[in-house]
């Protein structure tokens, strides 16, 4: 027996092969947020997707220790009243799985399944990233942040620590905090008690939870997660492209009743107001349309108040919903010019896969019960 043996290996799913045991067992650890929770503004913890690699690993506030050492002057360890003492900020992040979307895609990549609710926002207090690593002292060798959380797993036969790899620009520029808090509380254990760093604008992959370690390095990072995983490829042996900030993506809460088994919906006909968030990690968003008739014909919904952050902002588009078969998509555009498409490229991963939202809904004339 090997550890190959067991190891998943990353395959696409044959044409017409549903959900494997694998990926169920996936779905059922990592769960994401029931779409109608678009509706807070704020998810409440308990609703903000997970994603877990391995396993949530035993961690206690009492003793936690977080280092930063390397390419530094003065290396440092923190225990959690110290870091404290180090500063206090809270952001408002919209975090979102890189592989959100992924099972839509065809032919379908076997990982952790999601449709498209791999996403949440919620306030991250902690310190800034920044501070930590200036207090230690860049040296002038550095030139990439490596972020080791406590959990420890095997991925495709590579026994590993989740890790991340920031260029030190990037770990200095980009708003990263190193948080104890969510929405107020110490961090749930699944989000990554008592400690994670939170990267606003980037694919979840980079907010490293349980951190420990911040490790300056004189080359660029290899890791497993930055160089084999978390890419961008069509083909499994080309290197392919680094996943990094989020792409734009517009959803809307579905309108009326589901089904129970199929999720099929119904809604009374009459006015309907259409409410939904959009979000990018490129820009802040600037414009959302929607389309009440499967993409044919398009018109501006009207949004929410700019949240002046990289968080997601709401919108509304009132509908006159006549009786009939209807399919609603909606589609994001940000600040940067980016669009959000109909149908986004396949990639061998399932990364990044931002196509736009089809609800169909059955609109009834008459209400049933
Ligand atoms: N240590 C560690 N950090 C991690 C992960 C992990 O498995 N281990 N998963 C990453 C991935 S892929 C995502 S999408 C986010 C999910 O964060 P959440 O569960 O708080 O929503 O955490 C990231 N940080
Ligand atoms: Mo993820």
């Amino acid at each position: 027996m090997s550890i190959e043996q067991f190891s998943g290996k990353g395959r696409l799913a044959d044409t017409g092969e549903g959900i494997t045991g694998d990926e169920l067992q996936l779905a059922a650890r990592n769960h994401g947020m029931p779409l109608e929770a678009l509706r807070y503004d704020l998810t409440p913890a308990g609703l903000h997707y997970v994603l877990v690699h391995y396993d949530i690993p035993a961690a206690s506030a009492t003793n936690w220790r977080l280092t930063v050492d390397g390419c530094v002057e003065q290396p440092l360890s923190f225990g959690m009243t110290e870091l404290r003492a180090m500063g206090r900020q809270t952001v408002r992040v919209t975090l979102e799985c890189a592989g959100n979307g992924r099972a839509g895609l065809q032919p379908r990549p076997i990982s952790q399944p999601w449709l498209m609710e791999a996403v949440g926002t919620a306030e991250w207090t902690g310190v800034p990233l920044a501070a930590l690593i200036r207090a230690a002292g860049i040296r002038k060798d550095a030139i990439d942040v490596v972020f080791t959380g406590a959990d420890h797993g095997f991925e495709r036969g590579i026994e590993q620590d989740y890790q991340r790899g920031l260029t030190v620009t990037e770990a200095l520029d980009s708003g990263a905090i190193v948080a104890w808090e969510m929405n107020g509380a110490p961090l749930p254990p699944q989000h990554g008690y008592p400690l994670r760093l939170i990267m606003p604008g980037w694919y979840g992959m980079a907010s490293v939870k349980w951190l420990r370690s911040i490790e300056l390095i004189d080359h660029e990072f290899t890791g497993y997660q930055n160089a084999v995983a978390y890419r961008i490829r069509q083909e499994p042996n080309e290197v392919g492209v680094g996943i990094t900030r989020i792409e734009p993506r517009a959803l809307l809460i579905p309108p009326g009743n589901p089904d129970f088994m199929s999720r099929h919906r119904f809604v009374p006909a009459g006015p309907v107001v259409l409410q939904g968030r959009a979000w990018s990690g490129w820009a802040p968003i600037e414009r959302v349309e929607v389309s009440v008739d499967a993409g044919v014909s398009w018109q501006d919904a009207k949004l929410d108040a700019d949240s002046n952050d990289l968080s997601w902002r709401g919108f509304s588009f009132d509908w006159d919903a006549v009786p009939g078969e209807h399919v609603l998509t909606v589609r994001a555009h940000d600040a940067s010019g980016r669009v959000q498409p109909i149908e986004a490229p396949w990639n061998r991963g399932g990364f990044a896969n931002n196509s736009a939202q089809r609800i169909t809904v059955l609109v009834l004339s008459q209400p049933s019960a």
